[in-house]
């Protein structure tokens, strides 16, 4: 069973000093780079919003940061301008093996919609084309790690899982922004859905 390494997000803006930093987001670069020889095929996803994207407070009068408002999709957390579409903070760490990578894929570059999902933009319908190069590729397991454990990890491995493949979340290899219990809500669903959290103590 053709076996991929998905790497969510391992971008400035998420790591310490970014605009949207993870505690310790970048704690996690030296295991996941360690872990990419071992995969059949390694993908990297990046965040890749256009300026004004309607995922930023600024883009909502009277609104600021980690608001919660209501679109057409759903319920949306508004966050700082992060991971602008060729702007720095949008660039993996630079610890990040990048070079490893046989496939980056962006997403949230539709200015009206969110994608915190690898393989659906957050209207949960609008298809990345992840799916169809994993199964084009005969890939059935995926091992998902990097940032943040609690909203793209999450949300790419409930996908994941919803699409039948066999997977598993290396928590130890993830960090979390945890906003209002978010990290436990999301154990808790990825556990729901079947999909395995791992932590290896090395
Ligand atoms: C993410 C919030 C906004 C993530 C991306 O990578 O988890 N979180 N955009
Ligand atoms: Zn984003």
């Amino acid at each position: 069973m053709s076996h991929a390494l998905i790497v969510i997000d391992v971008q400035l803006d998420f790591c310490p000093g970014g605009a949207l930093a993870v505690p310790d987001g970048d704690g996690i670069i030296a295991g996941i780079n360690a872990l990419m020889p071992q995969a059949d095929a390694v993908v990297l996803t990046q965040d890749w919003h256009p300026a004004g994207h309607s995922s930023f407070a600024t883009s909502h009068k009277g609104h600021a940061p980690y608001d919660v408002i209501d679109m057409d999709y759903g319920p949306q957390v508004l966050w700082p301008h992060h991971c602008v579409q060729g702007a720095d903070g949008a660039r993996f760490h630079p610890d990040l093996q990048s070079d490893g990578a046989d496939l980056i894929l962006r997403k949230g570059y539709n200015p009206a919609i969110d994608s915190y999902s690898a393989f659906f933009e957050n209207d949960h319908k609008t298809p990345t084309g992840l799916e169809g190069y994993l199964r084009s590729r005969g890939i059935e397991k995926l091992t998902l790690v990097g940032l943040a454990f609690d909203f793209c990890v999450n949300y790419s491995a409930l996908d994941a899982a919803k699409l039948e493949f066999d997977v598993t979340v290396r928590e130890d290899l993830c960090r979390a922004i945890d906003l209002d219990g978010s990290r436990d809500a999301a154990r808790q669903a990825m556990q729901n859905a079947g999909v395995r959290l791992e932590t290896v103590h090395g």
